[in-house]
């Protein structure tokens, strides 16, 4: 079975959990902390981020795209990839524009309210998050309000655009923000839609446990 190294509510491991289930293959997530120097993490992943990966059979990578491109190149159920160059093109670019631009903005916020005063003593600088909700996160999802077509970001199904952005999202859940229904319709109506997956509720509820463990200890 394929090992997940990292730790179920950074933004990136979630993302390779989302795609893992979506595609029903099975994996173990081996809780592995980001800069850590356990060296089996190490092989894996260079540069110390997590998620890093290894395979059933013993190869190590690491990168959530990259691990996601793996998955779509040896398992072909419920690909991720779209099939039209177009629509495959797009995605990939929505997978990007979330890892980067929208992760920087949202998992700022949750770092903020959630992880930092959770995990790492951080008391929580209020300047900062209404700089993050007044100012850095509405012209995020303005763009993303603007891509998204009907229920999916690209074409008639979940894409890796939405494993990514949904992830994204799970992110303000986390950090108790509220998409604005009456800004953001369709990102709003797009988000209790993903939330509502099984496959994200598990994620979700496996995450509170940690928060929850983190709290009592
Ligand atoms: N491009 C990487 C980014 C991974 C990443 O930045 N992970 C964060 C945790 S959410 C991390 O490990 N940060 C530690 C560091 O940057 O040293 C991916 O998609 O997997």
């Amino acid at each position: 079975m394929a090992t997940i190294l990292g730790v179920a509510p950074s933004p990136y491991v979630r993302k390779v959990i989302l795609a893992h289930e979506f595609k029903q293959m099975p994996y173990q997530l081996k809780t592995v902390f980001p800069g850590s120097d356990d060296s089996e993490f190490r092989a894996a992943s260079p540069l110390g981020k997590v998620p890093g990966y290894i395979t059933d059979d013993g190869f190590a990578f690491s990168d959530s795209s990259v691990i996601i491109a793996y998955l779509e190149r040896t398992n072909n159920q419920n690909n991720l990839y779209p099939q039209s160059a177009n629509d495959y093109a797009k995605a990939l670019w929505l997978e990007e524009y979330s890892d980067t631009k929208m992760t920087e903005v949202t998992a700022a916020l949750y770092f903020q309210r959630v992880i930092g005063p959770l995990f790492f003593n951080h008391t929580i600088d209020e300047t900062r998050c209404q700089e993050l909700c007044d100012e850095l996160i509405p012209p995020v999802l303005d763009y993303l309000e603007s891509e998204l077509q009907e229920d999916y970001f690209v074409g008639e199904q979940l894409s890796v655009a939405d494993v990514s952005i949904g992830g994204g999202l799970i992110n303000l859940f986390h950090a108790d923000f509220q998409i604005d229904d009456i800004r953001w319709p369709k990102l709003s109506q797009y988000q209790q839609q993903f939330m509502s997956l099984d496959i994200v509720q598990n994620c979700i509820a496996t995450e509170k446990t940690m928060f929850n463990q983190a709290k009592s200890s």
